[in-house]
């Protein structure tokens, strides 16, 4: 390839990237949720996968749900051999990754369930990201015999 050729490309690839940028919405994409039906009286864990199709990171930011009082985005730490939940403010997605939210790392908590939550009912979420984006998504709940803490 000549300079003048390799010069030509570079700022074709350049125009394009910087065109898709500005035309295309930034794609948040959420599958594959499901909420672990829960012990009676405790707390239900919910996963999820988020793709950020972006050019830019994205956060997310918070979650809520009509079957509990409270959803808090937690993640997992190995605190000198023993695995504790924290509760974070936000989960960051950097440009173009995939996050998975699942038993023994980050998920969400729904806490105070305000009815019971069993396996084959259904549980409408909504995701709040950093960008002022809300995405809803339903999430079947299931039993899961290899719970792993989480
Ligand atoms: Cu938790």
């Amino acid at each position: 390839m000549g300079q003048q050729t390799r010069y030509v490309f570079t700022l074709c690839a350049w125009v394009i990237l910087a065109g898709c940028g500005e035309q295309a919405p930034c794609g948040i994409a959420v599958r594959d949720a499901w909420i672990r039906e829960p012990p009676p009286r405790s707390p239900a864990a919910g996963y999820l996968v988020i793709e950020n199709n972006c050019a830019a990171p994205v956060a997310l930011v918070g979650a809520a749900t009509a079957a509990a009082a409270r959803t808090e985005i937690h993640v997992m730490e190995n605190n000198n051999g023993r695995m504790t939940m924290d509760r974070v403010d936000s989960l960051n997605i950097a440009a173009g990754a995939t996050l998975e939210l699942k038993s023994g790392a980050s998920h969400l908590m729904l806490l105070q369930l305000l009815r019971p939550l069993k396996a084959g009912d259904e549980v409408e979420l909504a995701l709040r990201f950093g960008d002022g984006s809300e995405h809803k998504i339903t999430a079947p709940v299931r039993k899961d015999p290899g719970y792993a803490g989480g």
